[in-house]
């Protein structure tokens, strides 16, 4: 099963942006919850949702996914972005098979991998091999605190672009840089830009992006997809005012 890479590449080669809505399943909870959501996402074809949290309990994350999978009506991809091995669920399209290899933590390298693979090879889930790099956002976050790592300094894009580099010689297909959830800032351009030059595969950038123009500043840069989770529960309208830019944009493109 390769539909969600084959179509990640393909929009990257031609240009074309995307936008995924990152849903914690701990902050969104209950009926009325799943109800705004669905209110919410109705008006545009939202290109993803991700659905993971730093801490997840199981029953919250099989009930989100299920309920997720339900409002996209089978037309927007769920995506695992899972925080831990325990976040697996079959009914999801996808699944982010993350290594986070800016860190030093071997149970985030490899280890969290080998508890989940048995019961992924058990799913349809599409595994998306991906390398993660957590970026200094000027605060502190919960990857940084759970997977105990250090984050890559701001103004080393050179460290970013050599970790991505080594990632992909790695055989790993795409790549998020993510200043973690609530970053007060978010990954710097400078960072993108040398991580695009240094690997083709599909730039995911994620942390702190909680308005059009930083999102927009993002794909300026050579984020294939900005992921939208604070962002959207602080501001209700974020993602209908993003998703209307990036229409805008992608229309400009003349691509079919
Ligand atoms: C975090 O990249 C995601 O891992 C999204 O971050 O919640 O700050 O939008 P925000």
């Amino acid at each position: 099963k390769n539909e969600l890479k084959a179509l990640l590449f393909q929009r990257s080669r031609e240009g074309r942006k995307s936008l995924a809505w990152l849903i914690d399943p701990e902050k969104t909870r209950g009926k009325q919850a799943w109800m705004d959501l669905a209110d919410r996402c109705a008006g545009f074809p939202l290109d993803f949702f991700f659905v993971g949290g730093s801490l997840v309990h199981p029953e919250n994350f099989l009930t989100c996914v299920r309920e997720v999978k339900r409002i996209s009506q089978n037309r927007i991809p769920v995506v695992l972005f899972p925080g831990s091995f325990q976040q697996v669920s079959a009914e999801a399209d996808a699944i982010l098979f993350l290594s986070l290899i800016s860190g030093r933590n071997p149970e985030w390298l490899i280890g969290q991998q080998v508890l989940a693979a048995p019961t992924l090879a058990e799913t349809d889930l599409e595994i998306l091999s991906t390398g993660y790099m957590l970026v200094d956002g000027e605060r502190s976050t919960s990857v940084e605190y759970i997977s105990q790592t250090l984050p890559l300094p701001r103004d080393k894009p050179d460290l970013a672009a050599a970790t991505a580099l080594a990632g992909k010689f790695l055989g790993l297909s795409l790549f998020y840089l993510d200043a973690g959830s609530g970053a007060r800032l978010p990954v710097p351009e400078k960072m993108i830009q040398a991580v695009r030059t240094a690997v083709d595969g599909p730039l995911i950038v994620g942390g702190g992006i909680d308005s059009v123009s930083r999102a927009q500043r993002a794909w300026d840069a050579g984020a294939d997809l900005v992921v939208i989770g604070n962002g959207a529960e602080k501001n209700p309208g974020l993602v209908a005012e993003v998703y209307q830019y990036l229409r805008c944009f992608n229309a400009s493109l003349n691509v079919n």
